[in-house]
């Protein structure tokens, strides 16, 4: 029905075999899930995905939403509105509501597997389902009243965006000159031009709340002076959120794009149209970049998670086509032109190809259900192997992963499955053309790659002393000591040990140039032009330990009695992909420490007239 292939045995594989969520299910606040429920949860979203869900994904691509700038309104085509309602009357927007929103206690590791499905499978319908989610964080944050409008946000259905660039204030925040100016009664006058906020308009629900970042007059300059306010697109009574009044917030522009066209990316005005742009203080403290990250946490995670389960699906399209595609001959009789003409899984290039979009699609996949297993530890408040306060840490510093990671190995691998279609690919009779346009935004906003890797070293790991750092390197270490894979993994392990070593050996480097900058401060642009290399190098060396932690898991269930045909297959398949990456992949991360440690300032000191 739809161009959406799920991974479901996959997402099972990792939930339920490699991670073991159901051990914690049934207890505290998961105590109202079983595993039925949650393989239940999978399965059901899986059919809404691969069906209904899919279906106008590249019809709402065709025909994207309609600005009118006279009124200041958006028509989105039917098929978006049909595709919305499908979520929203299934309710798979509690599935991320904690319980005392109504949310049904489902742990992050297995909403993080249904999002991805829904994500992969209309990934702009999904946006526009913030609503709920951003009122868990007004419950959060609020005061009393305001708890009451997230409760009005969820019973209403009503939209939700994040608004923080303006065009001059993209990666710097805090470069932002929207104000706020407060009024006698206790409210604020927002005045400014937002740009690139995405849902800001559309005709779909009654009302839209968004969360504005803006700076109160007389407030310090940079991200610690700006505050969060909530600006209602219409004014609402506030006991029972009857729409009111339209408020001074309106959409003067709606972006033309690449991809992700069914998404509206908006221009959002303040205060400039006649009518004030009334906002309301977050918890009546002004802690707006505090409160802004604890949605960018989340977006961060859910942009990640887009563009893996984007790759999934390009790979298992590439694969199916593989397989029917017949094309020359096998390469040992490539002189025989009498020879019978094979599929294209024949050919040792195509396998190649297909075999690097596998590693990182099921790769990356470990990695975000990794990192959730660590959101499900903070929401058991440790589980007795580690506190609450390091499970943040570990997922604090695994996000820039998914995201930066996920998003960039995303883009690369799609343009791979693309190639496997030969001429094919580039048509758009095959959905890969639209998901790479779709994707290719996973790397840019939330911050950009850049950014990632950046927080990833200097907030994550420097400042954070390199706790979490040690803790997962200490995980990656267990595993190569033990003797995991009967022996079958043993070059494995050692192409790990060696990576891993590659990756401590570059970040020995860059502390290096960083503390040296202490005596001459060009040092820090040593490290500047490498953050991103490494925060690759890590995706890998993550993406290959997990692969060869699924390996062993598929190893030990291979020797047991009666694996069906299927799960043999499949579990072959983790040992082929594991024993890949470390023979293909790892190795290159020996040339990436050497490039690092050979940082000059080369590129710094070239005048800039001679790029
Ligand atoms: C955007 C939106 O791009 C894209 C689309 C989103 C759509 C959302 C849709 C959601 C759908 C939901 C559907 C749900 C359905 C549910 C179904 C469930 C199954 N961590 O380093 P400093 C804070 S939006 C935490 O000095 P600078 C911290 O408070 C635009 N906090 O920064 C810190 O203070 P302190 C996105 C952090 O130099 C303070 O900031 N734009 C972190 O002042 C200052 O830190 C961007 O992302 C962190 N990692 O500013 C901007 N980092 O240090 C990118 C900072 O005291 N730029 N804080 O703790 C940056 O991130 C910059 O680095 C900067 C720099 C702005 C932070
Ligand atoms: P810039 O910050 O100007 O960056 C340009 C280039 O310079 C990038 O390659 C970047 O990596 C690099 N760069 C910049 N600063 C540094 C640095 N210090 N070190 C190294 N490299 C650097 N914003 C919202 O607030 N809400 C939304 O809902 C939202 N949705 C969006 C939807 C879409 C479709 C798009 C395109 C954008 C959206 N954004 C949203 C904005 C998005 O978050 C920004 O575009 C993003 O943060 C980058 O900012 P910028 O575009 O101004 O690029």
């Amino acid at each position: 029905m739809g161009h959406y292939k799920s991974n479901l045995r996959d997402l099972e594989f990792n939930l339920f075999e490699v991670f073991r969520v159901q051990d914690h299910l049934g207890t505290g606040p998961f105590e109202g899930v079983d595993l039925d429920t949650a393989k239940g949860v999978l399965s059901e979203l899986s059919t809404v995905c691969t069906g209904p869900l899919a279906e106008h994904y590249a019809t709402i691509d065709r025909n994207p939403p309609v600005f009118d700038p006279a009124t200041f309104s958006v028509t989105t085509p039917q098929e978006l509105k049909d595709a919305y309602q499908i979520l929203w009357d299934g309710e798979w927007w509690r599935l991320g509501l904690p319980a005392e929103l109504g949310g049904y206690g489902i742990p992050p590791s297995v909403q993080w597997a249904a999002a991805e499905m829904m994500l992969g499978s209309n990934p702009a319908v999904f946006m526009y389902m913030a609503g709920p989610n951003f009122a868990s964080i007004l419950h959060a944050n609020g005061t009393d009243e305001q708890k009451h409008w997230a409760e009005l946000m969820i019973d209403r259905g009503w939209g939700a965006t994040m608004v923080l660039t303006e065009p001059d204030a993209g990666s710097d925040v805090g470069a932002g000159r929207t104000k706020a100016v407060q009024q006698e009664d206790g409210t604020w006058h927002i005045e400014g031009v937002k740009r690139f906020i995405t849902s800001a308009e559309q005709d779909f629900t009654e009302n839209i709340m968004h969360l504005v970042l803006a700076r109160p007059e007389g407030a310090k300059p940079g991200t610690k002076g700006l505050s969060l306010f909530l600006v209602p697109k219409f004014h609402f009574d506030t006991a029972t959120g009857e729409p009111g009044e339209r408020n001074g917030a309106f959409v003067t522009n709606v972006e033309h794009k690449m991809g992700l066209k069914a998404s509206t990316t908006c221009e959002l005005t303040f205060g400039a149209h006649g009518t004030p742009a009334v906002g309301w203080l977050l918890g009546e403290v002004h802690d707006g970049i505090a409160q802004m990250f604890q949605v960018i946490e989340y977006a961060r995670m859910m942009v990640g998670t887009k563009a893996i389960g984007t790759l999934s699906a390009g790979y298992l399209t590439a694969l199916e086509f593989a397989k029917e595609r017949v094309q020359g001959a096998d390469l040992t009789r490539m002189t025989d032109k009498t020879a019978p003409r094979v599929t294209i899984t024949h050919h040792p290039d195509v396998r190649r190809s297909l075999m690097l979009q596998k590693a990182y699609a099921e790769g990356l996949r470990a990695v975000y259900t990794y990192t959730a297993t660590y959101q499900d530890r903070i929401r058991l408040g440790g589980d007795g192997a580690i506190s609450t306060e390091l499970a943040e840490k570990v997922n604090d510093l695994l996000l820039p992963i998914v995201k930066g990671v996920g998003s960039e190995r995303a883009t690369e691998q799609l343009v791979q499955s693309l190639q496997t279609l030969g001429g094919s690919g580039f048509l758009q009779d095959y959905p890969i053309e639209q998901y790479i346009r779709d994707a290719k935004i996973d790397s840019l906003y939330e911050g950009t790659t850049a950014i990632q890797s950046q927080d990833f070293l200097f907030r994550k790991i420097v400042r954070d002393n390199g706790q979490a750092l040690a803790h997962v390197a200490g995980e990656v270490q267990a595993f190569i000591d033990s003797d995991a894979g009967n022996g079958r993994l043993k070059e494995e392990r050692e192409l790990l040990r060696t990576a891993l070593t590659d990756v401590q050996g570059m970040l020995g480097a860059l502390t290096g140039y960083l503390y040296a900058s202490a005596e001459d401060v060009t040092n820090l642009y040593k490290v500047g032009q490498h953050t991103v290399r490494l925060l690759m190098a890590v995706g890998d060396l993550l993406v290959g330990w997990l692969l060869l932690r699924q390996a062993t898991v598929a190893l030990e269930a291979l020797g047991t009695d009666g694996v069906p045909a299927r799960d043999r297959a499949f579990y072959e398949g983790k040992v082929g992909v594991a024993s890949f990456f470390a023979r293909t992949v790892l190795p290159r991360l020996t040339a990436e420490k050497a490039v690092v440690e050979n940082a000059d300032n080369a590129l710094m000191e070239l005048d800039e007239a001679a790029f």
